[in-house]
């Protein structure tokens, strides 16, 4: 039974008899359905890890390397190295992560929070160490795909940064492994930004001979970085200058390698980096605080703690499980045929759902909470699923679940609302922040509260549960945390969210011209059911949507320092995230596709600064933007599946 194949290979059953019925299946996946053992899955079930037997990783800041001439400095290496992932009983999970050559423990997936101050420059040495102790490259931890228009160090001077031609269906990559890091959310310089073309192997000394060590953009920025401020790469590295001369926010650092974000992200390359100060903050201690620092004495109650939430999915060793084959998603037979015989890619699936929930780099924590106000920076670093996030009493209630306690948004993605906004879910894709206050007051000391996820166990299309959405199996993906109530240590002088009064919007202006941008979905030739891509392109003047990939020429050059308006159609029957790099955007209003429908507002956590937005199926969302640096970036769906297969395009602010 193929059903039952898949439930056990790393997605609940829900998600299975969801997929089962949404997704038609091809008559060539029925006839071969007997041949499934090719699909190798995770082992671990989720149902046997004890929950809430670890207590949360409250994630120090970063060190700092030095700090001189106006400018904190940083050295950030990536490496591989064993994390107790799961509960203390199980083995550890071999992952990958940021930290400080200087001190082996600052190594952690997700990284160590950079503590950053607007108007004060930051920065990094972002240096590639996945080598092992001999100097030899690390191959990657999960299959990569060598189909996609990717890094493709193989592919030399000539033919890296591009979809290499293939006479037989080639297997995984295992060569070195690039890296280059994007600062989401910041507003950079593009030498800084993290181009997917600007990625760069580590140092190793057994490269092979005739690879590219380097990608396309790495050089020119190289220079670019030398001739702006100063800075020397050395081999395996790349040094980064933040300005932030933007509002106080919620940024994260990741991972952006064209081709391979989804699996250098999943391996563990992700971090938070908090941006405070400057006229759009509030002074200290009207919320609640503090948040790890540079100098803390041991044993400090941190009352603003940074939450990154993740799906994954473990096998019985401890190592996390991704997919080795297209037909995981089950739409095709794990024979293909594959490229070159067909255009489906061997090995990437359209969307990547884990069976646990991992926060702070630890399945199911646990934090105790005293009676106070706390502030949560929230970010969904999952791969593809959407979360609708809810505090509950009972975590096994049926969904929807009655909330316990309400959130307070205060901000989101780049910076503050314009004012509080209380609600009982939190609804957050990926890549999205949120940041929150949650008051324990009034809670009983030993009271028992959960964090629940009340998103799909697959592709998100919008709705709620009970309309229209199937939630998250209660007994994994729909559990996501515990609070514990524990004694007060000491009074909470925070001011209560009701009573907040937030920095005001900076100013947009009026809207000067619109690029309207279609999201799509591509099927494969010789089997119209199976999606081989994403893509996103244009609009055409009759409607209709003219998708381009990522090779194709840059078609938006928004003007420097005018405000204009981006309409994101979404012609595809699943919700996607969209990012925009360098701008801090404002989202404006939504309509249907097709025929004259009414509009709708945006919901109340999108009334600030974004710089992702969910463009629903079948909508017009639009959004105002204002660019001001010149130079390359990117735009592209933060599902890092469809990113990594052509759902992203250049763009050139000013060119
Ligand atoms: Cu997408």
């Amino acid at each position: 039974m193929p059903e039952k194949r898949i439930a056990a290979n790393g997605l609940s059953r829900r998600s299975l008899l969801r997929t089962a019925v949404s997704m038609p299946l091809t008559s060539g996946i029925l006839a071969t359905g007997g041949n499934y053992t090719a699909v190798v899955g995770s082992t671990l079930d989720p149902r046997t890890i004890p929950k809430y037997a670890t207590r949360l990783a409250v994630l120090p800041a970063m060190p700092m390397w030095s700090s001189y001439g106006g400018i904190d400095r940083y050295v950030i290496g990536v490496r591989q190295f064993s994390q107790q992932v799961l509960p203390p009983n199980l083995p550890k999970t071999v992952v990958w992560g940021y930290g400080s050559p200087r001190n082996p423990a600052t190594f952690h997936t997700p990284a160590f929070t950079i503590e950053a101050q607007v108007g004060r420059p930051v920065r990094v040495m972002w240096a590639n160490q996945l080598v092992d102790a001999s100097g030899r490259f690390l191959p990657h931890l999960f299959p990569v795909d060598p189909t996609l228009h990717w890094a493709n160090p193989p592919g030399g001077g000539r033919g890296r940064d591009s979809r290499p031609v293939f006479s037989s269906t080639p297997g995984p990559y295992t060569g070195p492994v690039p890296i280059v890091t994007h600062l989401h959310g910041a507003h950079v310089t593009e030498e800084s930004d993290g181009y997917p073309e600007a990625w760069y192997l580590p140092p190793a000394w057994d490269i092979p001979v005739g690879y590219a060590t380097v990608g396309s953009y790495h050089d020119r920025y190289r220079a670019v970085a030398a001739d702006r401020f100063g800075a020397e790469w050395s081999q395996g590295s790349a040094v980064y200058q933040y300005a932030n001369d933007q509002s106080a926010g919620t940024l994260w650092f990741h991972d952006h390698t064209l081709g391979m974000t989804r699996l250098n992200v999943h391996a563990g390359l992700s971090g938070f980096y908090l941006l405070r100060g400057g006229a759009r903050d509030l002074p200290p201690g009207v919320l609640p605080g503090p948040a790890p620092g540079g100098d803390d004495r041991p044993g400090i109650r941190y009352h603003e703690i940074p939450l990154v939430v993740q799906d994954r999915s473990f096998n019985r060793d401890g190592s996390i499980f991704f997919p080795a084959s297209r037909a995981f998603t089950g739409d095709t037979p794990p024979t293909g045929p594959f490229i070159p015989v067909t255009d489906v890619p061997p090995i990437w699936n359209p969307d990547s759902f884990g069976n646990t929930m991992v926060v702070n780099g630890n399945t199911w924590p646990v934090l105790p909470v005293e009676p106070r106000r706390y502030r949560f920076r929230l970010l969904n670093a999952c791969n593809a699923r959407t979360l609708i996030l809810k505090i509950v009493a009972n975590p096994l209630a049926a969904r929807p679940a009655p909330a316990a306690l309400p959130w307070w948004q205060i901000g989101a993605d780049g910076g503050f609302l314009p004012r509080p906004a209380e609600t009982d879910q939190l609804l957050c894709t990926t890549a999205e922040r949120v940041d929150v206050i949650v008051d324990f007051t009034s809670v009983a000391v030993g009271t028992e509260l959960f964090l629940i996820n009340e998103g799909p166990d697959g592709p998100f299309s919008g709705g709620s549960p009970g309309k229209g959405l199937t939630p998250a199996d209660s007994a994994t993906t729909g559990q996501v945390m515990k609070f514990v109530v524990t004694p007060l240590a000491s009074r909470d002088t925070s001011v209560p969210p009701a009573r907040l009064s937030l920095p005001p919007l900076p100013p947009l202006g009026p809207s000067r011209r619109t690029w309207r941008i279609s999201l799509n979905e591509q099927h494969s030739t010789s089997s119209p059911k199976v999606t081989v891509s994403h893509l996103l392109g244009a609009v055409a003047a009759d409607g209709t949507a003219k998708p381009l990939s990522w090779a194709a020429e840059v078609t938006e050059r928004p003007a420097l320092r005018t405000t204009e308006t981006w309409e994101l159609a979404n012609f595809t029957g699943e919700a996607h995230p969209i990012h925009l790099h360098q701008v801090q955007f404002r989202v404006t209003g939504r309509q249907p596709l097709a025929g004259s429908g009414p509009g709708r507002p945006p919901e109340s956590g999108e009334t600030g600064v974004k710089d992702t937005v969910i463009v629903y199926p079948n909508e017009i969302t639009r959004i105002d933007a204002r660019y001001d640096i010149p130079g390359r970036y990117v735009m592209h769906c933060h599902i890092l599946d469809h990113e990594d297969n052509e759902m992203m395009r250049p763009i050139q602010p000013g060119g």
